[in-house]
C-alpha cells in the first residue's frame, strides 16, 4: 500500500487531493476549518525552507555566473537575455494581475490573519539602509529576506572575485543548494495532504467566490505563460536566432513535455541538453553552460507568477500597492526567480520572499497552495522553453550552432 502510494506520480496525487478537498469542503462547510492545521503544517514546512534555500541557491547561482568571463561573448549575451526576459515576464504578470484583478471581491474576513505586517512608512533612506544586513545571522533568524538576498549576492560576488581561492566555497554552496533541493523534495511529499486540507478549508470556509478566484489565478498563470512563449520567445527565435519556429518547437517538444509533467527544471535538464544539442544543433559547450545556468537562474514563468500572485494576495486581503511597491515586486520577483531552485514548488516557496516586503499576508500562500502544482507545471514548461530559447539565440549570435543538425520536416 505504502509503496503503491509513491508509485503514483506526485502531480496526480496532488490533483486528486485538490479535487477531493474541494468536494469535502463543499459538503463539510465551515467545519472543514478543523483540518486546516494539516495545511498549516505543510505551509510551515515550506516557510522553513525559505531562508536556507534562498541563501544557498543565490550564492551558488551568482558563483556559477562567475564562469561567464570564461565564455566571454556567450556569457554576457546569456545573462543580458536572462535579465531582459525576466523583467518582461514579471511586468506581464503585474499587468495581468492589475487588469484582470483575480483576487477582487473575495471575502477573507474569516481568515485569522494574525498581526497584519503593515510596512512602516519609511523614507527612501531608511529603505536603502534596511536592506543592509547589519547582522547576517539575525537577518536569517528573522527571515528578513531582502537583506538576506543582499548578503547572498555579496557572498556570491566575493566567491567570483576570489577566483581559485573561492572555488572551495563555491563547491560548498553548490553542494548546499543541492542538499536544500533534496530537503525541499522531501517537504513536497507533504503536498497532497496539505492541498487536501487547504482546499477543504477554502471551499468550506470561504465558499464559491474563493474557488472562482483561484480558478481565475490558474487561468491567468497559463495566459501569462503562453504570452511569454508566444510573444517573447517566438520573437527571439524568429529575429535573434533566425530559426523556423516549427523546427524549434519540434526539437524541444520532449523537454517541454517532461518539464510540464515533472514541474522540475532540474529533472528536465538532461532532456533539455539533449534537445538543444541533438535537435537544434547547439554546440555542447554553449548548451552545457547556458542551459545549466538558465535552469538555475532563468525562470521567466516563475517571475511572471510571482508578480501575478503578489497582486492576487493584495487583492484578496485588501492591501493597496503603490507604483513603488510594483517596482519592488519586480525586483524581488526577479531575485526570487533567480533564487528559486528548479524543483517542484519552488515558486510557492519564493512567494514568501515577495509578500513580506510589500505587506501582503503570508496566509495567501495557504490560500493558493492547493492549486499551485497545476500552475507550477506550466511555469516549469515556460522556464525550460526560455532556457532553450536563450541558449539557441546566443548560439546563433556566437556561431556555436550547426544548422545541419537541426531537426526539420523531412526528419519526421
Ligand atoms: N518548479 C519550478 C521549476 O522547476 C518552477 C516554479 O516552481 O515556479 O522551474
Amino acid at each position: 500500500m505504502f509503496g503503491q502510494w509513491f508509485r503514483i506520480p506526485l502531480w496526480q496525487r496532488v490533483i486528486g487531493a485538490l479535487l477531493l478537498g474541494i468536494v469535502v469542503g463543499v459538503i463539510w462547510g465551515p467545519g472543514a476549518e478543523s483540518i486546516k492545521w494539516i495545511g498549516d503544517f505543510f505551509i510551515k514546512s515550506i516557510k522553513m525552507l525559505v531562508v536556507p534555500l534562498i541563501f544557498f541557491s543565490i550564492v551558488a547561482g551568482v558563483a556559477a555566473i562567475g564562469d561567464l568571463r570564461k565564455l566571454g561573448s556567450v556569457g554576457w549575451r546569456a545573462l543580458l537575455l536572462f535579465v531582459v526576459t525576466g523583467q518582461l515576464a514579471v511586468w506581464l504578470g503585474l499587468g495581468l494581475g492589475t487588469f484582470f484583478a483575480p483576487g477582487a471581491g473575495v471575502d477573507t474576513s474569516a481568515i485569522d490573519r494574525g498581526p497584519t505586517p503593515q510596512p512602516a512608512e519609511t523614507s527612501a533612506v531608511d529603505m536603502v539602509l534596511s536592506i543592509i544586513p547589519e547582522s547576517p545571522v539575525q537577518v536569517m533568524a528573522d527571515a528578513q529576506v531582502l537583506p538576506l538576498i543582499v548578503f547572498a549576492l555579496l557572498i556570491g560576488i566575493g566567491i567570483v572575485m576570489a577566483k581559485e581561492d573561492g572555488h572551495p566555497a563555491a563547491r560548498i554552496f553548490d553542494s548546499g543548494a543541492v542538499v536544500m533541493q533534496k530537503v525541499t523534495m522531501i517537504v513536497m511529499e507533504l503536498t497532497p495532504f496539505g492541498v487536501f486540507a487547504l482546499m477543504a478549508w477554502v471551499a468550506g470556509t470561504l465558499g464559491q467566490d474563493a474557488l472562482v478566484a483561484l480558478a481565475k489565478l490558474v487561468a491567468l498563470n497559463y495566459v501569462g505563460c503562453f504570452l511569454i512563449i508566444g510573444v517573447v520567445y517566438i520573437s527571439m527565435i524568429r529575429f535573434l536566432a533566425k530559426l523556423p519556429i516549427a523546427d524549434f518547437f519540434r526539437g524541444m517538444v520532449d523537454a517541454i513535455a517532461v518539464a510540464y509533467s515533472t514541474a522540475s527544471s532540474n529533472a528536465t535538464l538532461p532532456v533539455t541538453l539533449r534537445c538543444t544539442q541533438r535537435n537544434l544543433g547547439v554546440s555542447r559547450s554553449t548548451s552545457s553552460f547556458v542551459v545549466s545556468l538558465g535552469a538555475t537562474i532563468n525562470m521567466d514563468g516563475t517571475a511572471m507568477y510571482l508578480g501575478l500572485a503578489t497582486l492576487f494576495g493584495a487583492q484578496i486581503f485588501g492591501v493597496d500597492l503603490s507604483f513603488a511597491d510594483y517596482v519592488l515586486i519586480s525586483v524581488l520577483a526577479t531575485l526570487g526567480s533567480v533564487g528559486a531552485a528548479g524543483i517542484p514548488g519552488a515558486g510557492l516557496i519564493m512567494m514568501a520572499l515577495v509578500f513580506g516586503a510589500v505587506g501582503v499576508p503570508l496566509e495567501t500562500i495557504a490560500f493558493v497552495a492547493g492549486v499551485d502544482r497545476i500552475m507550477d507545471m506550466m511555469r516549469t514548461a515556460t522556464n525550460v522553453t526560455g532556457d532553450a530559447t536563450v541558449t539557441t539565440a546566443v548560439a546563433v549570435m556566437t556561431n556555436e550552432i550547426d544548422r545541419g543538425e537541426m531537426v526539420s520536416d523531412d526528419d519526421v
